[in-house]
């Protein structure tokens, strides 16, 4: 017999134990870099609006629950995934409208694109949202939304569902009333940990930050003022992250969020990093380039770079981008890479 169909042979065989050479796959386990089926792509927020809007028409945030339309990668079409370790999805919540109290092992966090004066609470603190606010729901907290304000309210959903997935860690329960009890005053956990300060005695409770609203006048004052007195990064612009402030870490063990200020007229140097991210515009038109392929963006457009993709800007007025990704969850294992001046995939 030729080798060929005797190693066949042996695999038919070996098959019925449960058993399976490596030889034959170690070359597409452990690649020279990563091998993303993640791609690049653009969700222009003026395309995607009216499917939003739309949405309200056909369900009530009550009956979907969370009425969400997910940004899938085009690249894992059916697996509501916008990369491959995080999820993403575009929330509208009407007013009027509550989307009821639950909890699950997932964690989220809201980039507020559009409305003002909608409300979600978490374990029993409200916190209203502004535009460009970035909110944090931990994994197992009691959260529910609702819109008091006479507009609709529009944000971006980032969860760590392929995660909780692939770990086989999911849980969810639902409180049974549209609302859960409010327990603390509006502002409480940002007076007491968003000041620089903490309570003396204060220990650590959680695993994430307790700060559960990062207001957006707080992140762009803080942008204004480094653009205006450091060395721009030739990569980044001035790019802040997040953090706990109990920690220094970032705000959420799974997720990690970052603002951005790309000066006017700035060309970036490329970069990557083994951190697939999803950006949302807050301020400012511009053009990036993600492995050679040009995306023009504008407010509120939505784009995803893949791991280890090359991603260089270019602007011609200032702008502001969000972005989030799994960074947290590379660095605290040891994987996470940067690469500042990419010339090879
Ligand atoms: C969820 O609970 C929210 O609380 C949003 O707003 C999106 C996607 C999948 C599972 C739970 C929310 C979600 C979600």
């Amino acid at each position: 017999m030729p080798p060929n169909d005797k190693r066949q042979t042996f695999y038919e065989d070996i098959r019925t134990r449960n058993l399976t050479p490596l030889w034959e796959v170690m070359r597409g386990l452990i690649t020279p870099s990563p091998q993303s089926k993640c791609t690049s792509a653009i969700w222009h927020y003026s395309d995607v609006r009216g499917d939003v809007l739309a949405s309200g028409e056909l369900i009530s945030a009550k009956e979907a629950e969370r009425r969400v339309l997910i940004l899938e990668n085009p690249g894992m079409p059916g697996q509501s995934r916008i990369t491959t370790s995080l999820y993403a999805g575009l929330q509208l919540i009407l007013p009027g409208e509550i989307a009821p109290a639950h909890r699950h092992t997932q964690s989220a966090l809201r980039f507020v694109m559009e409305g003002e004066g909608a409300y979600t609470a978490v374990d029993g603190e409200r916190t209203t949202m502004h535009e460009g606010d970035f909110v944090i729901t931990p994994s197992w907290t009691w959260h529910d939304h609702g819109n008091e304000s006479d507009r609709p309210m529009i944000w971006l959903d980032g969860l760590d569902i392929p995660v909780l997935q692939f770990l086989d860690a999911s849980f969810v329960e639902h409180w049974g009333e549209d609302e859960q009890p409010i327990q603390r005053q509006e502002g409480d956990s940002f007076h007491r940990f968003g000041q620089g300060l903490l309570p003396v005695d204060h220990s650590r409770r959680s695993h994430t930050s307790p700060i559960f609203n990062y207001p957006y006048n707080r992140t762009r004052d803080a942008l204004d003022h480094l653009a205006r007195t450091e060395a721009w990064d030739p990569c980044h612009g001035v790019k802040l992250r997040y953090v706990n402030p109990e920690t220094g870490g970032h705000a959420m063990n799974t997720i990690a969020a970052f603002m951005q200020l790309l000066p006017k007229n700035f060309k970036s140097d490329p970069y990557r990093s083994t951190d697939a991210s999803v950006y949302c515009v807050v301020e400012g038109n511009g053009r990036s380039s993600i492995n050679d392929v040009a995306i023009e963006w504008g407010p509120r457009d939505i784009f995803v770079v893949p791991s280890w993709a090359s991603i260089s800007h270019i602007t011609k007025e200032e702008a502001v981008l969000f972005s989030f990704s799994d960074r947290s969850m590379q660095q605290a294992l040891g994987l996470w890479r940067e690469d500042r001046k990419p010339d090879s995939n």
